[in-house]
């Protein structure tokens, strides 16, 4: 039976699992459903790495150590300095070094050198993000002729902003050597082929499918959900549990909340002046709405992020005692990470949810606060249009631009003020919406994609389909 490799710089191993909400969750079906081995980085960091291997529910995880040096260059390095900030359009914030550049393509050639121990000849490979773009092209070079896909979670800007990485014709080419290559959005993958027919002298219109030699590649777009049904029942039990009880009895009037990791890229900052000017513009919201921002540090080690934190920290305090009384404060801003019950019960009691990314690949916080609503009473989202869901979203949520505090300011307002029956309208469109792509159904529309068939061989399944997987299985 060919099992499915996946591939990504974190791996959900048994024993230490990954920040919910992350890949383990988009993951999850596709784990179930196919033998798979998961290979990627193991998070720590050692001065002599090992590579380990461990095996639970018919999967395998293999995991390699990094060096302080691979950790430096490739991830803090080249992909969270250079791809991170450029990918999101922000060419202000890119730092570039030939040493990163030259550690990062070094790590992927360490992961294409564990795969090669241990790929077969059917396997098939799925690569996740902008940590191992690369990666396809290594296994090449090792004579592995495997189907081998990857799946970008983050935008792809237009040709205008790649083409401004220094070296971008050496790494945003290395795409071609996959079979397949998935984005989030149409806007995403029309940049992508932009990128090849400006640069490649590809095609240029999408025809999503783009000769290189005596390989295809594809493109198609694969929007990431959640799993819609599954959340609305974490979420109608998590609002009786003892934390959110707590917090929603200790809330005067409206709960708004904002969940992001602590990232430049999800406008903490400009959301705070906007909140800031909903409060100087609406007194009569005084008293009556406290704004709830929960924001798990990352990348620490990176300066914009430790620069971000304080400006954040001294925002908030700002905000607080500009507005506050001996009874009410504005906001509460958390940088601890709470448990997906928790969060899904704290989306369920907040009346609005305030998603402003100045660019984000999908956004899932916008999806799980959907599904965490209660459909006959239910929450307004704001979303920024520089947010992938917002493709997905455009009828149902506030849609506004995070660089307009004052528009911004103006939807909340608004979304404060939406009478039920607006509300419930609007909540039944972004509903129907989760429904149509339900992340359940997300690794499957991938990996068939990839196979170029419209099964793929599940687990447990008999020797007749494996046949059928066999015969449309494409000759390389
Ligand atoms: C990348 C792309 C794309 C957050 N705080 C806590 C917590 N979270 C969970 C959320 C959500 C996840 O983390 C964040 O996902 P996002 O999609 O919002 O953003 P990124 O982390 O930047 O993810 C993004 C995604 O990949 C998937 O393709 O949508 O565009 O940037 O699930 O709930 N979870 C818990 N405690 C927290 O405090 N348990």
């Amino acid at each position: 039976m060919a099992r499915v490799f996946i591939i990504s710089n974190r791996v959900a191993t048994p024993q230490a699992g990954l920040h919910a909400g992350g890949l383990e969750v988009v993951l999850k079906a596709t784990l179930k459903n196919y033998p798979c081995v998961w290979l990627g980085w193991s998070g720590e960091i050692k001065a002599h790495p090992k590579t380990r291997t461990m095996h639970q529910k018919g999967n395998s995880y293999i995991v390699s150590d990094l060096t302080e040096e691979d950790f430096d260059e490739y991830y803090n390095g080249f992909a969270n300095r250079v791809l991170w900030p450029i990918l999101h359009y922000r060419l202000d914030l890119a730092e570039f070094s030939r040493r990163d550049l030259s550690g990062f393509l070094r790590v992927n050639e360490h992961f294409a050198d564990e795969l090669a121990k241990v790929l077969k000849p059917d396997d098939v490979v799925w690569v996740h993000d902008y940590h191992l773009i690369p990666l396809a092209k290594a296994l090449r070079e090792r004579n592995l002729h495997n189907r081998i896909g990857f799946f970008l979670h983050i935008p792809m800007p237009p040709p205008e902003i790649i083409t401004a990485m220094p070296n971008h014709e050496h790494v945003i080419p290395s795409l071609c050597h996959y079979d397949l290559v998935g984005f989030q959005t149409d806007n995403d993958a029309a940049n992508f082929a932009r990128y090849l027919a400006n640069e490649l002298g590809m095609p240029s219109h999408i025809s999503r499918r783009l000769g290189t030699g005596d390989r295809v590649m594809r493109i198609g777009t694969f929007p990431v959900g959640v799993e819609t049904r599954g959340f609305a029942r974490l979420a109608r039990r998590a609002i009786k549990a003892e934390l959110v009880r707590k917090v929603m009895n200790s809330v005067p009037g409206a709960l708004m909340i904002g969940v992001d990791r602590l990232d430049y890229s999800k406008g903490i900052t400009l959301r705070l002046e906007a909140y800031e000017r909903f409060l100087a513009a609406n007194p009569a919201w005084h008293g009556k709405i406290t704004y709830l921002q929960i924001t798990p540090k990352s990348r620490s080690q990176i300066k914009e992020y430790a620069e971000m934190a304080d400006t954040v920290n001294a925002m908030a305090g700002r905000i607080n005692g500009t507005y506050s009384d001996a009874s009410w404060s504005p906001m509460r801003y958390v940088n601890r990470p709470y448990s997906r019950t928790a969060l899904s019960g704290l989306y369920r009691g907040a009346r609005v949810a305030l998603v402003t990314p100045l660019r984000d690949g999908m956004n899932l916080v916008a999806k799980e606060y959907v599904a965490a609503q209660d459909a006959a009473d239910p929450g307004v989202l704001i979303l920024s249009r520089f947010a992938g869901a917002a493709a997905e979203f455009k009828e149902g949520a506030l849609l506004v631009n995070p660089y307009d505090p004052d528009a911004v300011a103006a939807a909340i307002a608004r979304a404060m003020a939406m009478p039920q029956a607006e509300r419930k309208s609007r909540h039944a469109a972004l509903y129907a919406a989760l429904l149509r792509n339900d992340v359940s159904e997300w690794g499957n529309k991938f990996l068939s994609a990839l196979m170029g068939t419209k099964e793929f061989h599940l687990k447990g399944e008999d020797v007749a389909s494996r046949k059928s997987f066999e015969m449309t299985s494409r000759p390389h």
